[in-house]
């Protein structure tokens, strides 16, 4: 699937309005974390399968941007300063095995979302614990979230706990519930009965 790069002058997708809050959208509760027993999985098809502790995470070189975020419901908020680990240098850690293909994303509370490693490699991808220069809120995603801006926003899953590679794509929690598999918002890629006219 090609990905469309979004134009400057353009900089809302199509169907989507700008907000300037901060909406919550979580399917069920927010998890309730103890950074004490948190800890971080790498599986998979990796040479080194990484298992870490919160600090050792924070511990990783780290990264931040600026992006903008686009939700399915057609909330679209702009310029959210995001502070992390880039998922490649995570990736770089755990090195890679040449059949690795895929990431299936877990989260605290069940929730999971899959991704083509081109886009979880993509270099504004991160795994972020701060938004707008304070802790992410539990809310949020905190303490740990993905953040994918190219992608609509059920893929920045909250409360991440696992990554793992894999040689076959695995439908995550909303893209088994009828949400597009791939999730460009510039081409508007919401429903997974879109996915038909897409061949
Ligand atoms: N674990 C988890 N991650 C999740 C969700 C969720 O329900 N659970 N919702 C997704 C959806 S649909 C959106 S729009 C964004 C919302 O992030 P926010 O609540 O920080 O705005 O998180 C995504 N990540
Ligand atoms: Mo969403």
């Amino acid at each position: 699937m090609a990905k469309s790069a979004p134009k400057p002058q353009n900089r809302l997708p199509p169907g989507q309005t700008l907000v300037t809050n901060f909406p919550v959208l979580s399917y069920g509760a927010t998890p309730r974390c103890d950074r004490a027993k948190w800890d971080f999985r790498v599986t998979g098809l990796v040479e080194r399968p990484l298992h870490l502790t919160f600090a050792e995470f924070r511990a990783m070189p780290t990264a931040a941007e600026v992006a903008d975020f686009h939700c399915v419901t057609t909330w679209s908020r702009y310029d959210n300063r995001w502070e992390g680990v880039k998922t490649a240098d995570l990736a770089k850690l755990a090195g890679l095995k040449p059949a690795a293909k895929f990431v299936f994303v877990q989260c605290d509370g069940g929730y999971t979302t899959n991704l083509p490693l081109e886009e979880f490699f993509d270099d504004d991808v991160m795994l972020a614990w701060r938004h707008d220069g304070t802790e992410l809120e539990p809310d949020h995603g905190g303490p740990l979230r993905l953040v994918v801006p190219k992608l609509y926003a059920w893929k920045s899953a909250k409360w991440v706990r696992a990554i793992e590679f894999c040689a076959q794509d695995r439908r995550g929690f909303w893209e088994v519930r009828g949400y597009h598999n791939h999730g460009d918002p510039w081409s508007e890629e919401r429903y997974s009965f879109q996915e038909d006219a897409d061949e």
